[in-house]
């Protein structure tokens, strides 16, 4: 239908098996996806695009742990391990995804500040990135999510959009969670309470 679109969130060398912040068979999901963006009306990639002093980083913060915590001008904000750097391998999609079948793909995270989970608000939830708009221009009402991480960037966008009032699912089957301190459940939980459908259709 041409009022739904497939959102295919950040699958990026970096969140796969050998990247910088890896994600447990975050490769295995790229064939189902490819098969996911091939029956889908409207395809939209979402790509993770920090500069290399990014305030998400660990190494930007004195003696930070990456997976700890610290307090940022809009809040708690966990730091991690440098990753999709913009311009690098590690920012770039598996090599194996179908790029040919995306309409957008959209960067986010590219404010020093400001990390951005979400593809429609960044961390402060106020700075827009601009793809409600791209939807609603297009009248698309429906939305699919799949890609890494489940308990990230999935479910912010996915929880973000289901606030936004699109009719919302998530494909459990073509995502993979990273899983800090019950991250993944509490996801799910959260998803689950904002109307957001989880479906896995191969199981
Ligand atoms: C993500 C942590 C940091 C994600 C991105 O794609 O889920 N997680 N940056
Ligand atoms: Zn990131």
């Amino acid at each position: 239908m041409s009022d739904t679109a497939l959102i295919v969130i950040d699958m990026q060398n970096d969140f796969c098996p050998g990247g910088a912040l890896a994600v447990a068979e975050g490769d295995q999901i790229v064939p189902g996806i490819n098969a996911a963006m091939a029956q889908a009306d409207t395809v939209i990639l979402t790509q993770d695009w920090h500069p290399a002093d990014h305030l998400s980083f660990a190494s930007q913060h004195d003696g930070a742990a990456p997976m700890s915590e610290v307090d940022m001008a809009y809040g708690k904000q966990t730091l991690w391990p440098d990753h999709c750097v913009q311009g690098t391998h590690g920012a770039a999609f598996h090599r194996d995804l179908d790029l040919n079948r995306a309409d957008l793909i959209l960067r986010k995270g590219f404010r020093r500040e400001i990390d951005s989970y979400s593809a429609f608000f960044e961390n402060d939830r106020i700075t827009a990135t601009g793809l409600e708009g791209y939807l609603r221009d297009r009248a698309i009402t429906g939305l699919t999510f799949c890609g890494l991480a489940t308990d990230f960037c999935v479910a912010w966008s996915a929880m973000d959009a289901a606030r936004l009032g699109f009719a919302v699912q998530v494909r459990l089957d073509l995502c993979r969670g990273i899983d800090l301190n019950g991250s993944l459940d509490a996801a799910l939980r959260n998803m689950t309470s904002m109307g957001v459908k989880l479906v896995r259709p191969q199981a």
